[in-house]
């Protein structure tokens, strides 16, 4: 029997994983890691079994016999039942609900046109969707001006204090850069993502993803994009 009622099944190279790992990582929370590699059949079955939807992050609580998927749902569960010294949704109603807003946006805005456009890269020519990644690249350009013109000069995403919207930023920033690079006109941003990357719960999970980094579709120049923000 584990000493820990939690296990998270995830995958190392899995953005929204990285968002899960980043909340447990801030309040040290100890988890059992289980590794999911969907290539295999009897994994992804089990993983079916638990979220029949098949994504992962997926938590396990064996104290309260729940299985809680969603990444921000896992994190606002984590905040609730094992709180931490880090705070990661605000006590606060309104502010709060600011977190929210921003957690939404990073996933919905940055994070999921940046899944559209890194699927298409490893599809059959005859199966590309350019229109589709059209889109997806125009909305990560309006969601990166927003960013810009919101942070100004504070440290995180709520300002002093770093909380789930950093935990969904983090991810969504780092490798929306790959696929549309933030470029040197957006100096804030820019400065955002190395002030994350710095964050020690956010390099951990960089350095316990860097073996399985050859297994993204990156070409060289982009691998040197972001070995250069590090
Ligand atoms: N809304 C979900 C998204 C999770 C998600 O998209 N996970 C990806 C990995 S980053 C996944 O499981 N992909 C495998 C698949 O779709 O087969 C969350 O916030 O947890």
């Amino acid at each position: 029997m584990s000493s820990t009622p939690l296990t998270l099944h995830y995958h190392p190279l899995s953005s929204f994983c990285w968002k899960v790992l980043i909340a447990l990582y801030e309040n040290d929370t100890p988890f059992t890691a289980n590794v999911v590699d969907l290539g295999d059949e009897a994994q992804r079955a089990a993983l079916l079994r638990l979220w029949p939807i098949g994504k992962f992050p997926v938590l396990e609580d064996g104290a309260r016999d729940r299985i809680v998927p969603e990444s921000s749902i896992i994190i606002e569960y984590l905040a609730q039942h094992y709180p931490g010294s880090v705070t990661l949704v605000p006590a606060d109603p309104g502010l709060a609900l600011q977190t929210r807003l921003r957690d939404r946006f990073y996933d919905h805005y940055v994070h999921l046109p940046m899944q559209r456009i890194v699927a298409d890269r490893m599809r059959l020519d005859a199966q590309k969707d350019p229109l589709g990644v059209a889109a997806a690249r125009a909305q990560i350009e309006t969601a990166y001006a927003m960013i810009e013109n919101d942070l100004g000069d504070e440290p995180w995403a709520m300002g002093d204090a770093f909380t789930m919207a950093d935990c969904a930023a983090a991810p969504a920033l780092y490798y929306a850069n790959v696929a549309v690079p933030i470029g040197t006109t957006r100096p804030d941003t820019v400065t955002y993502l190395q002030r994350l990357m710095a964050r020690p719960s956010f390099a951990r999970v960089l350095t316990e993803a860097e073996p399985y980094f050859r297994y993204f579709p990156l070409n060289a120049e982009r691998r040197e994009g972001i070995a250069s923000l590090r």
